[in-house]
């Protein structure tokens, strides 16, 4: 299987931590052909990255659909590592799914791409995108409240969320906040807690590192 991977893109993280976490055999490459050409479309209909193509030649787009299927494929042909990242019961995998969108739903649209615009140089209502932050933050410290306080192994929920949160760490400070998870320590213990995992700071990492090269890359050609 290979997986078509931009260095920077938080989506395609989410499925390079669970690659290391489950050790599967898969090859991480560019995109074979430009993304955003009418090649890229007829090969990969929802025209994003990643893309997961499996060795039949068929694909499988949007992130969390990646990770889902190469969870069911880890604990079910025996190509990966033991490591479940899918709980065992209803109300885990629920819960999981919660956390998922909530990174894609809530913390994405209504924090993340207002943020994005600004570091690129879209004119916006800073204190507006600051309180927006602070209200999908908000969010997340009552829906982590709401799972309990008893550890649990890391789910697919989890790994959607951490890229999302270093983005947020790295965007904030465009509206003035330093420390975008001083106020919420649930969140902040998570943040610990999924940041002591060595795939996932591994790929954080390089993530950040990709990040600050991409928007270096921006800044020279302005
Ligand atoms: N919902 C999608 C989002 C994927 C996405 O937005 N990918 C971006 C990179 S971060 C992309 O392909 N951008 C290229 C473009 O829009 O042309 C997922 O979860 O995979």
């Amino acid at each position: 299987m290979k997986l078509y991977n931009l260095p920077h893109s938080p989506y395609a993280a989410r499925v390079r931590i669970q690659l290391r976490l489950q050790d599967l055999p898969v090859e991480i490459l560019p995109p074979p052909v430009p993304l955003r050409t009418e090649a890229f479309m007829e090969r990969f209909p929802l025209g994003k990255v990643p893309v997961l193509e499996l060795d039949s030649g068929e694909t499988v787009a949007e992130s969390w659909a990646i990770m889902e299927y190469l969870a069911e494929i880890a604990s079910g042909d025996g190509s990966g590592s033991a490591a479940a990242l899918v709980p065992e019961c209803a109300l885990g995998r629920a819960q999981m799914r919660m956390l998922g969108r909530y990174a894609d739903l809530h913390l994405a649209v209504n924090a993340l791409f207002p943020l994005f615009r600004a570091a690129m140089g879209a004119a916006g209502d800073t204190a507006g995108i600051a309180q927006s932050l602070r209200g999908e933050l908000a969010k997340g410290e009552r829906l982590l409240a709401s799972f309990g306080d008893g550890a649990r192994p890391l789910h697919l929920g989890d790994i959607a969320l951490a890229p999302t949160m270093l983005y947020l760490h790295e965007l904030s400070p465009l509206v003035g906040i330093t420390d975008p998870l001083a106020e919420f320590p649930r969140l902040a213990g998570w943040w610990k807690w999924v940041n002591g995992i060595a795939p996932v700071q591994e790929v954080l990492h390089e993530v950040r590192v990709a990040y600050r090269a991409f928007i270096e890359g921006l800044t020279a050609k302005a």
